[in-house]
């Protein structure tokens, strides 16, 4: 089974304790930090641009986890200057030449992963298994934080896990993005994900952040 792994959705932390926040996910070991772009056309709102990746980038070492949804993201992908170690994830929906962009994530060093909207059957992504490091399940339909997991999301992360296994790529990573509560992410675990992005229902809720982060270390690992 692979590693669980928490990546902090960024757009839901408070920009004025952005800095104590960012110290606290490198005290707590955080392998990533989820950075939302959103470009209020292929979903309807805006979020994180270049100017926050930059700044973020040099407040931390903490590699970031970077998810497009934008538009044709392969034309702008240069715009991010993805780095080794991190990983880029661009939607089935919104990249007409899907294969060309994940290998060009690949060629700038990053660690290129899959997206899939919620409607979105998994038979979209079957012939770019071997190109990516993750597949990315919205468990919500992309653009805001703070809604409910949209049923039937679950099962659908256990047939990627069962497809994925049965094609022998057991190496890539399922990350689950959407309503990640502490009981969902147990839910999500054993169906087969194991990168959780936390937002407004996992470490940006009321209570103290490192005891939300050893809580979900204690029940999902
Ligand atoms: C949504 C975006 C997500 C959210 C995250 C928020 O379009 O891709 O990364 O930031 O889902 O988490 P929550 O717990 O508020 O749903
Ligand atoms: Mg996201």
């Amino acid at each position: 089974m692979l590693t669980a792994k928490l990546s902090p959705s960024m757009m839901c932390a408070d920009i004025f304790c952005l800095a104590d926040t960012i110290r606290t996910f490198e005290r707590m070991d955080i392998p990533y930090l989820h950075m939302d772009v959103m470009d209020g056309s292929f979903v309807p709102n805006l979020m994180l641009g270049t100017d926050t990746i930059r700044q973020i980038r040099r407040s931390t070492a903490i590699p970031l986890d970077i998810h497009l949804m934008i538009e044709e993201p392969g034309e702008k992908l240069e715009w991010f200057a993805p780095r080794e170690g991190e990983y880029v994830s661009v939607h089935v929906e919104s990249t007409r030449h899907l294969q060309r962009v994940l290998a060009k994530i690949r060629s700038l060093g990053a660690r290129p992963m899959v997206a899939l909207n919620p409607a979105t059957p998994l038979v979209m992504i079957e012939e770019v298994l071997p190109d990516v490091d993750a597949v990315l399940v919205m468990t919500v339909n992309p653009g805001y934080a703070g809604q409910s997991m949209v049923p039937g999301t679950l099962e659908k992360i256990r047939r990627l896990r069962a497809l994925l296994d049965g094609r022998g790529f057991e190496g890539v990573e399922i990350e689950v993005d959407g309503n990640v509560t502490p009981e969902n992410a147990i839910r999500m675990r054993a169906a087969g994900a194991n990168i959780f992005v936390a937002g407004t229902s996992l470490l940006f809720r009321p209570g103290d952040m490192e005891d939300h982060i050893k809580l979900f270390r204690r029940q999902v690992g």
